[in-house]
């Protein structure tokens, strides 16, 4: 038998760490989401999948239109692969009447705390929701199992970390139980425990504390020897590159060769940043707002961190300009107590627009 093993799609999630610069872009993102998911059940159609496991978080639990839920179990119905659905921490939601109702309706697998298995012919499916878990619970399902079937185990939890807010249980533990593939959802980053558990991460990054490659499980489920391997299948990527400068680089200069980092496909594709180092002469003042603004052409998305240091030299400007508002503007800065990083920058803005005016971008 067939199946798809996806987690942690998160749909409909506002997406707040992404940091979109116009809430057109937010909204497209937020739909991408959800056609990325489309996309993977019109896949799911194309190889004859038999069984789809949702192993939790399918949807993000801030603000939810049940007719956007109800749509997307239509389509899951639809299919001619059974499906199951775990509930993960983030979409608790999913345990109202309401939303149990619509799973009913079209015909979605889910599990309960007194109901955690879907027998179906050669396969049984178990499934412990995110908030029903306990170890004695899982002990419980594990001790009833048929072995003359094949056996899948959906959890939706960290089994690395067992500081998590969601830790289950180790890895260990499940390695000692005999189902024939276990089905990991929250984590979200993709990656095979052993050859029969797995996390599938999520389908499209949330931000750019996701940089890896996003997508799916497909395997072949079989007594004691499943068959599974990832699919990359995400839209679009979180990409971090850095550039280091010299200090007879210009505003121009430097936007020639942010531009050159990527091929054109992949800026106008992905969510870009671009992280500035090294020295930038003394006259230049980084307006990363006039350099975003002249590559926004060029780009899909683009961020930019500035992590330059400037050419200036504070005691020597404090001798030259002596009894001027710079030695005034250096002295307060050198006196306040706690500095941080805005201040630094606010100090070299106002010097070198002092010093020198300011430079746009050609
Ligand atoms: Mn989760």
């Amino acid at each position: 038998m067939r199946f798809i093993h996806t987690a942690d799609q998160h749909l409909f999630a506002p997406l707040k760490t992404a940091r979109f610069s116009d809430k057109q872009q937010h909204k497209q993102r937020v739909y991408e989401f959800r056609d990325t998911f489309y996309r993977l059940l019109e896949y799911a159609k194309t190889k004859d999948i038999d069984l789809l496991f949702l192993a939790g978080d399918l949807f993000d639990h801030s603000i939810i239109n049940i007719e956007e839920v109800r749509r997307m179990f239509e389509r899951l119905s639809a299919l001619s692969a059974e499906v199951f659905l775990l509930i993960g921490n983030h979409d608790t939601f999913l345990h109202q009447t309401a939303y149990q109702h619509l799973l009913k309706t079209y015909d979605i697998h889910t599990f309960s705390k007194d109901a955690p298995a879907v027998h179906l012919k050669d396969v049984s499916v178990y499934g412990i929701n995110t908030a029903d878990f306990n170890q004695a619970h899982l002990n419980h399902v594990a001790s009833n199992i048929d072995t003359s079937k094949s056996n899948v185990l959906l959890l939706h939890g960290d089994v690395m970390n067992s500081e998590d807010d969601y830790y289950l249980c180790t890895v260990e533990a499940l390695k000692r139980l005999d189902f024939d593939y276990i089905a990991l959802g929250h984590i979200h980053k993709h990656q095979f425990l052993a050859d029969h558990i797995a996390y599938a991460g999520n389908l499209e990054p949330l931000d750019f504390s996701e940089t890896n490659q996003k997508g799916f499980i497909e395997g072949t489920l079989k007594k004691q020897a499943c068959q599974a391997d990832f699919i990359p299948f995400n839209k679009r990527s979180y990409k971090i590159k850095s550039l280091t400068i010299h200090d007879a680089m210009r505003l121009d200069d430097i936007a020639h060769d942010i531009k050159a980092l990527f091929r054109e496909q992949d800026r106008f594709q992905h969510f870009i940043r671009v992280i500035l180092k090294g020295k930038r002469h003394e006259s230049l003042t980084l307006d990363l707002k006039a350099l975003k603004a002249a590559l926004s052409d060029d780009f899909y998305y683009l961020d930019i961190k500035d992590e330059t240091r400037s050419t200036l030299n504070l005691d020597r400007l404090k001798k030259d300009y002596k009894d001027t508002v710079i030695e005034t503007i250096i002295t307060m800065y050198e006196s306040k107590k706690s500095k941080n990083d805005a201040d630094e920058k606010a100090l070299y803005i106002a010097l070198s627009t002092l010093l020198y005016g300011k430079e746009g971008v050609q």
